[in-house]
């Protein structure tokens, strides 16, 4: 049995791996510390980070082609986004903009349909409409990234009669202003509280408890030093028990650190990948697949030559106590 099927709401010990149930009989087992890759596939014009490069109207091949590059990289499932969510207010000026239902779906169900004939991978969508989460999943998605937290009153039902995950994302306010009035007296504690109150929203919706993943929302309300304090103290939010998505790519606080555009934002996104696996997080969402599955790659072999050497230690320990 997952540990999240029988999660408490605050766990003092934090749960350490999970299945997640995917529609269709499939399955993705999570690792709270070893995350999943989860590669970002944004079918916008207007994305901060890579606004309209595999974007065009009427024609998915770019995009598709990026998706299975990505996959052959080594993404363990990808997120197609068609409606920006760039906060407003703040770096990024006025935000993103609303994007019509139709319009959406025009963006996501070609390359969506040819990436589900391609490849049998998850495939998550990112979106905060359930006229659009209900489409996309009868077109072949696996889950539904809501970085509205079931914002929309119908997404729970869309979701839980799917019988897919979702992810809850931590945010407060409207996309479009989000940045200007940002208070928080304690960040993590208050959005380790919210994130509570979601999943405990979502349950009493009808979505089960085991199909939640939760993201403590970097860039959305919050300024760079609290999502640099987020990201030092996921071990807080892992308490609820849940598996933990972080999205650092190539945000914007990293740039506050390093003064770099996002597209030179990549040794910020890595140390921020590094810092999630070591709070515990259990999928990535990121930018850049290559670079990052290969610095978790190098991450994990330290981490298993460590423990080899350790054990191998105390074997002689004990050797040379018995020689003795
Ligand atoms: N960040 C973005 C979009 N969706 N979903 C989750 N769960 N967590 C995140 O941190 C997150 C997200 C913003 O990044 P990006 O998709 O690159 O940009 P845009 O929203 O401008 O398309």
């Amino acid at each position: 049995m997952p540990s999240a099927v029988t999660a408490s709401p605050d766990r003092a010990v934090p749960a350490d791996r999970w299945t997640l149930p995917l529609p269709r009989g499939r399955r993705l087992e999570l690792f709270a510390g070893r995350p999943r890759v989860m590669g970002v596939l944004n079918l916008t014009p207007d994305s901060f980070s890579d606004g309209g490069r595999w974007y065009r109207e009427a024609d998915p091949a770019p995009a598709v082609e990026r998706g299975l590059a990505m996959l052959a990289e080594g993404a363990d499932l990808l997120d197609l986004g068609a409606e920006s969510t760039r906060p407003g207010g703040g770096v990024y000026g006025a935000g993103a903009r609303d994007v019509p239902v139709e319009e959406e779906l025009a963006r996501l169900l070609p390359v969506l349909e040819t990436l589900r004939a391609a490849t049998d991978a998850p495939v998550s969508v990112d979106t905060r409409k359930a006229a659009v989460a209900r489409r996309v999943l009868e077109a072949g998605a696996d889950l539904v990234n809501d970085v509205s937290a079931l914002g929309d009153p119908e997404m729970a039902e869309v979701v839980a009669a799917a019988g897919c995950p979702v992810v809850l994302m931590h945010s407060r306010g409207e996309i479009a202003t989000m940045q200007q009035e940002i208070r928080f007296a304690d960040v993590v504690a208050e959005v380790r509280a919210e994130l509570a109150a979601a999943v405990e929203r979502a349950v009493a919706a009808g979505v089960a408890r085991e199909r939640i993943v939760i993201d403590p929302g970097l860039g959305f309300g919050k300024t760079a030093a609290q999502n640099l304090a987020l990201l030092g103290s996921l071990a807080e939010l892992a308490r609820l028990g849940l598996p933990l998505l972080v999205g650092a790519s190539r945000k914007s606080f990293l740039g506050q650190v390093t003064g770099a555009p996002p597209e030179g934002r990549l040794a910020g996104s890595l140390a921020a990948a590094g810092c999630a696996a070591a709070g515990g997080a259990a999928i990535l969402r990121v930018h850049d697949v290559a670079e990052t599955v290969g610095y978790l790659a190098v991450r994990s072999a330290i981490g298993r030559a460590a423990r080899g050497a350790a054990e191998e230690a105390a074997g002689g320990a004990g050797e040379a106590g018995t020689a003795r």
